[in-house]
């Protein structure tokens, strides 16, 4: 039986002098020191012993118990000691490098629109009036001259919410309405900006939700004049100093006259291509003189007080200007998208 130990031990000891990494070491740790390593066995067979030969043979096999655990416990630390090295080593950090640089925010491309749209009408004299986004259909199509089931409306697919007469604003006009019953009898020169929603299939062309201004100036003695060089000024700040503009006549419920204004096409100057769809002009806004109903439903009387109103979308004026072929990209928060402008 003493012979037998040595050879355990001997063993043992041969097979750790191989054993290189935490799992080996675990490995070694079962088979030798395990409840059904031949160590352990021969403890368990110590019963079976003559009584002279047990205490040599207890004595001898805890020594050699002993001896392994603690060979065990050592190579066990060493090896913890030699990975903390090996982490040290390939991990260093070199303190002295330079910091990486933070990339700068950037403002939204809409955002970077809406504001120069903003600085223009600024230096115009029009102030920026803001409403709510939640709208009753009262404001946001009965007092602009849309009744309950008038055919017009089937141009705004509108989300209604499920209180009655409450939808999500198709448009910033009733926000007009709203200003000119504070302001009457007033004059006014604001535009109004904000999100509007629209119950639409998301197309590369078509969005839920975008951004407007509209415009809207009341006084005494304003004239379509007054439109067209307020709006072609504009479209000179916005735009080139020598952009050439054109005024076609169009319809909306709200104003009478009516007009859409276009530019000459920037891409080609007016050549025609594949932007401008070959005209050489793209439309960038629709506008009009206000309707005297509508005049009267915001608190002013028509036969005294004329207006003008116009409306455009900052997110196809970016769509132009920056080549962006897909409205999509723009509430889709990719930073590879936003991080070109
Ligand atoms: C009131 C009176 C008049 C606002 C107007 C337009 C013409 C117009 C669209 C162009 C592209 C909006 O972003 S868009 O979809 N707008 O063409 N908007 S006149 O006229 C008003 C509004 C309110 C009380």
């Amino acid at each position: 039986m003493l012979e037998e130990l040595e050879k355990i031990e001997h063993g043992a000891l041969e097979t750790l002098s191989r054993v290189g990494d935490d799992a080996a070491l675990e490995a070694w740790r079962v088979t030798t020191l395990g409840r059904s390593s031949p160590l352990m066995q021969v403890f368990d067979r110590l019963g079976s012993l003559a009584k002279e030969e047990r205490p040599l043979i207890g004595r001898r096999a805890n020594e050699v118990k002993r001896n392994l655990e603690s060979r065990l416990a050592e190579l066990s630390e060493a090896l913890r000691t030699q990975a903390l090295a090996r982490a040290l080593q390939t991990e260093r950090l070199d303190i002295t490098l330079p910091g990486r640089s933070l990339a700068p925010g950037r403002l939204h491309p809409s955002t970077q629109i809406l504001r120069r749209i903003y600085a223009i009408f600024a230096e115009m004299g029009f102030q920026v009036y803001r409403s709510r986004e939640v709208e009753s259909d009262e404001n946001n199509f009965e007092l602009l001259n849309m009744p309950q089931h008038h055919p017009a409306r089937d141009m705004w697919d509108t989300f209604h919410t499920l209180a009655p007469g409450v939808l999500l604003r198709t448009h910033t006009s009733p926000g007009q309405i709203l200003v000119m019953r504070e302001q009457a009898p007033n004059p006014i020169r604001v535009i109004l900006p904000g999100m509007c929603y629209r119950y639409e299939q998301i197309s590369a062309r078509k969005e839920i939700q975008f951004n407007q201004v509209e415009g809207l100036a009341v006084g005494e003695n304003i004239t379509f004049g007054d439109l067209k060089g307020t709006l072609t000024d504009f479209a000179r700040r916005m735009f080139t100093p020598d952009v050439r503009t054109r005024f076609r006549a169009s319809h909306f419920p709200f104003t009478e006259p009516s007009a859409e204004m276009d530019i000459e096409c920037f891409l080609c100057q007016g050549k025609g291509c594949n932007v401008c769809s070959g005209t050489g002009w793209l439309e960038i806004l629709g506008c009009g003189m206000v309707h005297p109903t509508v005049l009267r439903n915001g608190g002013y009387d028509p036969e005294r007080f004329t207006g003008y109103a116009f409306g455009m979308g900052p997110e196809r004026i970016a769509m132009l200007r920056y080549r962006i072929d897909d409205i999509r990209y723009f509430w889709a928060n990719d930073i590879r998208f936003l991080e070109q402008f």
